[in-house]
C-alpha cells in the first residue's frame, strides 16, 4: 500500500492563453501543459549544441555525491565551472574530473549577475541559448519575475520546498518526476522556513514524521515540451529521471510591492505575511509574562481566532476570496 494518497497532476493538451487564464489559472492548483510550444530549444539543446553556445561562462553548482540533496545536513558542496565543463559532467554518470568522487551529481540553478540583488534572466546570462526558448505568454509582461535554468544530472532529487511566486516549469530535454503537496498540507510537511525536513519523501521515519501520511501528494512525470504549472505556495519535490534541461519562470501573483524587494530568488514570504509572522512572535513573547495556565487559555483562544479569521475551508471564516477582491 501507498504511503500518502496520490492524485495525478492534471494534464491539458493544446493550451493557449484564454484557456489557462479560464479554465487552469483560476484553479490554483498543479496542472501539465503537454505539448507546449517552447521554441526551437525542444530539437537543439542537445549536449553538444548546449556547450558550444554556454560556453566558457562561469556557473556556480551544487555538488553532491548522494543524488538526494539535504539541506539540514548540507550534504553538497558549492562549485564554479565553466558552463560547458558543468553540462559534460552533468550528463555522464561517470567523471574522469571531479570535486568529490567519480559517480558525484551535479545540480545549476542559474543566478543573476548580481546574485544578491538581481532574479536570474536567461536572456541575459545565456542570450544565444534564450533564442530558442520561447517563453509562452500566458501572463501579463508587468507579472515577469525571473527566468531560471535548472540542469540536473540523471538521479538528482531536489528537497520539497515553497516559491512565493506562479512558477511554469518547462521541461525541455530529459524525464522529471514532480511530487507536489498542497499549502493547506503545510502543516504535514515539517517546515524549516521554505523547506520541508522530510527529505526522503518514498521511505520517511515516521517516528520523526508521523504527520506526514497525512499530507496528499500529487504527482506527474514530465516529458520534453510539457510545462508544469506550479501555483505559488505549493511545494514541489523534483527526481531527474534522465540528465534533464528545463527553465523555469517565476510571475508575480500578487501586486509587486506585495513580495519583499530584497529577494532575487522569488522564496521570500510576502511583505505582509513576514510582518504578521513578527507580531505573532511579539504576542508570543508578551504570554511569556504570564503562568502556564494562563499562557494555555490565552493561546487557544488566538489559535482558534486565527483559524477563524484566516482558513479557507473554515465555514464560519469571517474573510473570504470575494472580501479581498472587492
Ligand atoms: O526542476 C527542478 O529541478 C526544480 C524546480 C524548482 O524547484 C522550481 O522551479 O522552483
Amino acid at each position: 500500500m501507498e504511503l500518502q494518497e496520490r492524485i495525478p497532476v492534471r494534464i491539458f493538451t493544446e493550451v493557449d492563453k484564454d484557456v489557462f487564464l479560464r479554465d487552469i489559472y483560476p484553479q490554483r492548483k498543479p496542472a501539465v501543459l503537454r505539448g507546449s510550444c517552447l521554441g526551437p530549444c525542444l530539437q537543439k539543446w542537445t549536449v553538444e549544441y548546449l556547450r558550444d553556445r554556454g560556453g566558457d561562462k562561469e556557473v556556480k553548482i551544487h555538488v553532491s555525491a548522494q543524488p538526494q540533496m539535504d539541506f539540514l545536513h548540507k550534504n553538497f558542496a558549492y562549485k564554479t565551472l565553466p558552463f560547458k565543463e558543468f553540462v559534460k559532467r552533468a550528463s555522464e554518470r561517470k567523471h574522469s574530473d571531479f570535486f568529490l568522487c567519480e559517480d558525484e551529481s551535479y545540480y545549476l540553478r542559474s543566478l543573476g549577475e548580481d546574485v544578491r540583488k538581481e532574479p536570474a534572466d536567461l536572456s541575459k546570462q545565456f542570450p544565444d541559448l534564450a533564442e530558442d526558448f520561447h517563453i509562452p505568454q500566458y501572463f501579463e509582461p508587468h507579472q515577469f519575475f525571473s527566468s531560471v535554468f535548472r540542469i540536473s544530472s540523471c538521479g538528482l532529487q531536489l528537497w520539497t520546498h515553497y516559491d512565493v511566486m506562479d512558477n511554469l516549469l518547462a521541461q525541455v530535454t530529459g524525464r522529471k518526476r514532480v511530487a507536489l503537496y498542497s499549502p493547506q498540507d503545510a502543516l504535514h510537511l515539517y517546515l524549516s522556513g521554505s523547506k520541508s525536513e522530510v527529505l526522503d519523501i518514498e521511505c520517511p521515519d515516521l517516528n520523526q514524521f508521523p504527520e506526514f501520511v497525512k499530507a496528499k501528494r500529487y504527482e506527474c512525470v514530465l516529458e520534453p515540451g510539457d510545462l508544469l504549472f506550479i501555483p505559488a505556495l505549493w511545494f514541489h519535490n523534483t527526481l531527474a529521471l534522465q540528465f534533464g534541461v528545463g527553465v523555469n519562470v517565476f510571475w508575480r501573483h500578487l501586486p509587486a510591492n506585495s513580495y519583499d524587494q530584497k529577494d532575487p530568488y522569488g522564496n521570500k514570504d510576502p511583505v505582509a505575511a513576514t510582518r504578521a509572522l513578527q507580531a505573532l512572535e511579539k504576542a508570543l513573547c508578551a504570554l511569556d509574562q504570564l503562568p502556564e495556565d494562563y499562557r494555555d487559555f490565552y493561546g487557544r483562544r488566538m489559535v482558534q481566532r486565527v483559524q477563524k479569521r484566516t482558513y479557507c475551508d473554515d465555514p464560519s471564516s469571517t474573510i473570504t476570496q470575494d472580501t479581498l477582491l472587492r
